[in-house]
C-alpha cells in the first residue's frame, strides 16, 4: 500500500504531467477538468475527508489543501508558458522589417507613337485644326462611299478590309481602314450647324481639322500591322488651294521633325477621293536619312463627289485633305527600322522613349 502523502505527491505529478502535454488553452481546460472539476480528482479529494475524525480532518485536510494549490499553481504556470508561446507565434508570423526598401513603382510614360500623335495634334492645333475622333467601327457608307470609292475597288475586298458583324448584307460594318469617315462625320456635323447660313448664301466658317487614330487593314509583316495610325487632315472653305496645303504641310514637316531645311515633293499621285492627287516626299539636308526621298502623306484637292456628300456644293467650296501614318513618322523621327517593335508590348523598347 502507498504512503498517503506520496499518492498525493503522486497527484500533483500526474497534473504537472498533463499539463505539460496539453498544447492548447482548450487542451489545457480539458486536462484542468480531470484534477479541479467538479467531479475531478482533487474534488473527490475533498469529499472523502468528510467521513474522517476532526483530527484526520485536520493533518489530512491540510495535506489535501497543499496538494489542491500545488496542482493550482502547475496549471497557471502552464497557462503563462502557452499564452506566451502564442504571443512569440503571433509576433514570428506578423514579423515586418519596416527598414526594408519599398517596392520600386517605375514612372511610366506615354508609347512614342503617342508621343507623335501629341505632336501633330499640337502643330496643326497652332494652325487652327480642331481634332476629332469617333468610332473604329464604321458603316460602308462613312468609310467608302462617301469617299466616292467605286463599288468594285479592290479596297472593299474580305482581303483587304475586316468586315464585322452589323449593317446590311449588301454594306457591312467594317473596321475602318483609314480615318476619313470621321472627317466626312464631322465635316457632315459642321455643314447641318451652318446649314441655314450656307442656304442664305452666307460665309460658313471653314472646316479645318484633323482626325488622328487606330485604323485596321488584312496585312502582317515588317512594314504592316493589321492596326496602325493614322491622321487625316481636312481644309475646307470657299478658297481654299492647293497653295495653303503645301504651306501647311511643309510648316508641318519642319516642326515635326525640327529642321527647317527640309524640303517637301508633291509627286502626282491618285486617290479616289481627291483630284488632283500628290503623293508627299520629305528629304532631310542632314542626319542619317540626309538626301533620300521618303514618302510621309497622301493628299490632293479633296474631290466633287465628297463635296457634296459633306452637304456641300463643290461649286462653291473646296478644299484639300491629307493622311499620314503616326507609326512611320515615328520611325522616321527616332530611326526605328521595324514597326512591330512598336505593338510588342517590350517595355525595354518602350522605355528608351521616356
Ligand atoms: C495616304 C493617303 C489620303 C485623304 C487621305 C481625305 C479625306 C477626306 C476627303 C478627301 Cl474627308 N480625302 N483624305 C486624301 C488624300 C490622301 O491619305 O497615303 N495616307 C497614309
Amino acid at each position: 500500500m502507498m504512503n498517503p502523502s506520496d499518492a498525493l505527491d503522486e497527484l500533483v505529478l500526474a497534473a504537472k504531467n498533463s499539463f505539460a502535454g496539453a498544447a492548447t488553452p482548450a487542451d489545457l481546460e480539458n486536462a484542468k477538468a480531470i484534477f479541479l472539476g467538479k467531479s475531478g480528482r482533487v474534488t473527490d479529494l475533498m469529499k472523502g475527508l468528510a467521513s474522517l475524525s476532526v483530527e484526520e480532518k485536520k493533518s489530512r485536510g491540510a495535506a489535501v489543501n497543499l496538494t489542491k494549490q500545488a496542482i493550482e499553481a502547475a496549471l497557471n504556470e502552464r497557462r503563462q508558458a502557452l499564452a506566451t508561446a502564442e504571443l512569440q507565434a503571433q509576433l514570428k508570423a506578423e514579423s515586418l522589417d519596416v527598414s526594408l526598401p519599398g517596392r520600386q513603382s517605375s514612372a511610366g510614360g506615354l508609347h512614342p507613337v503617342s508621343l507623335t500623335l501629341e505632336r501633330i495634334e499640337a502643330i496643326f492645333g497652332s494652325m487652327g485644326f480642331d481634332v476629332a475622333q469617333g468610332p473604329e467601327i464604321e458603316t460602308d457608307w462613312f468609310n467608302f462611299t462617301a469617299l466616292n470609292t467605286p463599288e468594285d475597288h479592290p479596297a472593299r475586298s474580305m482581303h483587304d478590309t475586316f468586315y464585322v458583324e452589323g449593317g446590311t448584307e449588301a454594306a457591312p460594318n467594317l473596321l475602318r481602314t483609314h480615318t476619313s469617315p470621321m472627317q466626312i462625320r464631322y465635316a457632315v456635323q459642321h455643314v447641318k450647324k451652318h446649314r441655314a447660313l450656307i442656304d442664305a448664301g452666307g460665309l460658313m466658317p471653314e472646316i479645318r481639322v484633323i482626325a488622328p487614330g487606330r485604323t485596321y487593314r488584312v496585312d502582317s509583316d515588317a512594314t504592316h500591322s493589321p492596326m496602325f495610325h493614322q491622321c487625316e487632315g481636312l481644309w475646307i472653305g470657299e478658297n481654299v488651294s492647293f497653295k495653303d496645303l503645301k504651306v501647311v504641310f511643309t510648316d508641318f514637316c519642319r516642326t515635326f521633325f525640327e529642321s527647317n531645311d527640309l524640303v517637301l515633293r508633291f509627286r502626282p499621285s491618285f486617290f479616289p477621293f481627291t483630284e488632283p492627287s500628290a503623293e508627299i516626299d520629305i528629304q532631310f539636308q542632314a542626319g542619317p536619312l540626309a538626301g533620300r526621298w521618303l514618302e510621309v502623306a497622301g493628299s490632293g484637292q479633296v474631290h466633287p463627289n465628297v463635296v457634296r456628300n459633306m452637304g456641300l456644293n463643290p461649286e462653291k467650296y473646296i478644299g484639300f485633305a491629307f493622311g499620314m501614318g503616326p507609326d512611320r513618322l515615328t520611325m522616321l523621327r527616332y530611326g526605328v527600322n521595324d514597326l512591330r517593335l512598336f505593338f510588342d508590348g517590350d517595355i525595354r523598347f518602350l522605355s528608351q522613349f521616356q
